[in-house]
């Protein structure tokens, strides 16, 4: 048998040994982090992942370690739920980096100058397969429906490779090839957010994760307040909020935003707003339309209490309301003394429009 493949020759024993050793030289959390059986667990990794590699140099074959290095991936997603897939993706390449110095430095005692060549073609092309798995992921047929879908998923991708700068540039690249700016928000961002909620939700990325998406997306909206605020004014005020204890406040940020891109002027008083300040706002800015968001159903009975202050202390206002919570109900807006009801934010915009003339 060819030494390769031989796992009880004591230099293949070595190769692994040093490159166990190595992972703690670099990272000397282990250390600290791992007990006696964890480590004797990363070894046997350390074990199993040269014998493909072995393997897969011995036949040529680029297939089998590529095909191990997506199906090692995947099982250590599966296994350590706390980790993001990022993190462990960043963990693989410190390895297979790693394997690749110390094949380089110590191997060829049992590989040809061909081999070895072959092993670190083979671990580089384990780490791009690594690399790509991260957003190689299923997603839900509403992401996958409509117009833009290639940016929104090269958008979707920034975010869970944590590449800030790019997912900035994808938008604004997106902008100046003319996407309109409310298509960028409901048809790209919008969606890229709901789907970053089902991914949280399916325990395929971790809520650091869904907390960056949302600060970077927030980031990008703001990078479009030059073009919004300099546009032609139409004399009409918008007041919008979400209510309750509400935190999402995305949704009525962008609904803000389309309204003020088309002229009105906006007071957006964010998310988690008493009654009592609502209806203050209402009085010092005698707005034509308030908007209330709601995305968490417990807080449909607090925005209905709101709707009803409002009619009642001001009759002639009109009241908008819309976000996740209505959509799941038995068309619950019907109920309410409301003017509109929407689940997009572009569509009230149209209905203002029309309906709100100056
Ligand atoms: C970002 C986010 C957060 C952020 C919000 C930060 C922020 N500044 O907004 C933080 C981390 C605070 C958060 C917290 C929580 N979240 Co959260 N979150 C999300 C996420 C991923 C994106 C929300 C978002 O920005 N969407 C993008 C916007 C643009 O979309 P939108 O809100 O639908 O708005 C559009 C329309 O609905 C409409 N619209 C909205 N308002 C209005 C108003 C009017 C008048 C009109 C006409 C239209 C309209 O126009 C908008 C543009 O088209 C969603 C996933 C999702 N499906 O949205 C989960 C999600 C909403 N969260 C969820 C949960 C469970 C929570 C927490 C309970 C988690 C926890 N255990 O802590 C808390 C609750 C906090 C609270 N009290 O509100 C669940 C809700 C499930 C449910 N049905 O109840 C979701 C759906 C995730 C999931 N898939 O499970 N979250």
């Amino acid at each position: 048998m060819s030494l390769l493949l031989n796992y009880n020759d004591p230099r293949f024993i070595k190769l692994a040994q040093l490159i166990f050793e190595e992972q703690f030289k670099r990272d000397h959390k282990h250390e600290s982090e791992m007990d006696e059986r964890r480590k004797r667990l990363m070894y046997d990794d350390v074990v199993y992942n040269l014998s493909f590699l072995m393997t897969s140099v011995y036949f040529s074959d680029e297939k089998i370690f590529e095909g191990y290095a997506r199906w090692f991936f995947d099982l250590l997603c599966n296994l350590t739920k706390d980790l993001d897939r990022e993190k462990i993706m960043e963990q693989m390449l410190d390895h297979y980096k790693i394997m690749s110095e110390i094949l380089a430095g110590h191997a060829s005692v049992i590989l040809s100058e061909d081999e070895l060549k072959r092993a670190a073609e083979y671990l580089e092309l384990a780490a791009r397969v690594t690399v790509s798995a991260v957003t190689d992921i299923a997603l839900s047929s509403s992401f996958l429906e409509g117009k833009y879908l290639e940016i929104r998923k090269a958008y979707l991708d920034a975010l869970l490779t944590s590449q800030t700068r790019k997912a900035h540039d994808m938008i604004s690249g997106a902008r100046k090839q003319g996407v309109p700016l409310e298509d960028i928000y409901e048809e790209i961002l919008k969606k890229v957010m709901h789907e970053i909620g089902d991914l949280w939700h399916r325990n395929v990325i971790t809520v650091d994760k869904e907390h960056y998406a949302t600060s970077v997306t927030q980031t990008v909206m703001s990078d479009f307040y030059d073009e919004i605020f300099e546009r032609p004014r139409r004399s009409r005020t918008l007041v919008a909020c979400a209510v309750g204890n509400e935190l999402h406040e995305m949704g009525i940020r962008m609904l803000s935003d389309i309204f003020e891109y088309q002229g009105w002027d906006t007071v957006y008083l964010g998310a988690a707003l008493p009654e009592s300040a609502i209806l203050e706002a209402v009085g010092e800015h005698k707005p034509d339309l308030v908007a209330l968001s709601v995305t968490m159903p417990p807080y449909l009975s607090v925005c209905e209490k709101i709707v009803r202050s409002i009619r009642a202390a001001y009759p002639d206002v009109k009241i908008a309301v819309g976000g996740q919570a209505f959509r799941d109900t038995d068309e619950l807006w019907k109920k309410w003394e409301i003017n509109f009801y929407s689940a997009s934010a572009g569509d009230l915009a149209r209905w203002a429009q029309d309906t709100i003339t100056p």
